[in-house]
């Protein structure tokens, strides 16, 4: 399996985290796709290639002009503040304010924000660019034939709204890559997002819509970030009404709850024929996760992606979440040395 991956990650290194009550040390840091990479290379997964260059061009058919704009040159601004430290946000239009876009960079990053998760670094812009390249060049290998391909991208994406970042989100990966298939000439994209955290940002991009379907298997919102979103009764509006599905699970839930709510989204993606499958990559669902409560084991991983094989669909991995660092690789490589097995 070709894995796409760019060493621009690196640029990305956020000091802190709001959560709990502190500041904390970012758990979304660097050394994260560092060790999924030595893991693709130990095991000999196959061949690592850098990404192209597409442009802006399809990350502006999902991320609306004013919010990239305002990522775009939000360090450039935030340097004028001379201040030491990354750009977080500290206040949000919640129920009784109204969704005006300030003047001041703090309310436009509030505005433009979900969580005091998401820091924005000197760095962070040219990161999140270069992993969304690294998901379209994955999509392209398999636009010209390939069964799978794996986009090993940092910041990861799986949050990111059309117009909002948080949880160590900026740029949806995953929702880029699903958008150029459809441009390309596919008529029916799924993505199955495996993260621990349900994929917020997935959903709302798609909600409406019937060209993609989204399934997503996640700590339950009543207990568990990102809280306002992935309740089972979320199934799409209008158009996307019936192509959305969610299965939330309580905390301790291991293997044989996990794999029973994947045995469901996998016939969800049977039943609507999907032309192609993109999978959002978390392996945060891992027993030792500092941040997750689920219960998966290492072999598990495996076990998970001989099922996605199964599908029998030309299948696009897309890195999002996992914390545990050690692990992470070992985790990632497992799901794509089963979907392997599977063919
Ligand atoms: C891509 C991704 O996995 N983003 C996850 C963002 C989660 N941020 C909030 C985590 C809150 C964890 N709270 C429990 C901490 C245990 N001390
Ligand atoms: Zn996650």
């Amino acid at each position: 399996m070709l894995t796409i991956y760019s060493d621009d990650h690196h640029l990305h290194h956020g000091r802190c985290e709001l959560m709990d009550g502190q500041l904390m040390p970012c758990f979304e840091m660097p050394s994260r796709a560092d060790h999924v990479l030595e893991r693709v290379q130990h095991r000999d997964l196959g061949p690592v290639e850098a990404p192209q260059d597409f442009g802006p061009g399809p990350i502006q058919r999902i991320h609306s002009d004013d919010y990239l704009t305002f990522f775009k040159g939000a360090w450039q601004r935030w340097t004028e503040f001379e201040r030491d430290g990354d750009l977080l946000p500290y206040t949000w239009p919640a129920r009784t304010l109204r969704t005006v876009i300030p003047k001041s960079l703090h309310g436009q990053l509030g505005y433009y924000s979900f969580d005091g998760g998401a820091p924005i670094t000197a760095g962070t812009w040219q990161a999140a660019y270069s992993a969304a390249q690294v998901a379209l060049t994955a999509q392209a290998a398999i636009q010209r034939g390939a069964r799978s391909a794996f986009a090993l991208c940092r910041p990861p994406g799986h949050h990111a709204a059309s117009d909002l970042m948080g949880g160590y989100c900026y740029l949806n990966n995953a929702a880029i890559a699903a958008q150029a298939f459809l441009d390309q000439g596919h008529q029916k994209v799924a993505i199955l997002d495996v993260d621990y955290h349900h994929g917020n940002g997935t959903q709302s991009i798609f909600y409406q819509r019937s060209d993609v379907l989204f399934a997503s298997i996640h700590g339950h919102p009543e207990a568990e970030f990102p809280f306002f979103l992935g309740y089972e009764d979320e199934r799409g509006e209008g158009a996307g009404e019936g192509f959305n599905f969610n299965y939330p699970l309580p905390a301790g839930s291991g293997w044989d709850s996990w794999s029973a709510a994947l045995e469901q989204a996998c016939k969800e993606i049977e039943r609507y024929g999907a032309d192609i499958v993109v999978v959002s990559l978390g392996v945060d669902t891992f027993k030792d996760d500092p941040i997750s409560q689920f219960k998966l084991d290492s072999p598990d991983y495996l076990a998970m992606g001989e099922r996605i094989g199964a599908l029998g669909k030309p299948t696009l991995f897309v890195m999002e979440g996992g914390y545990a660092v050690e692990e992470i690789g070992i985790n990632a490589v497992n799901v794509l040395e089963g979907f392997k097995s599977a063919q």
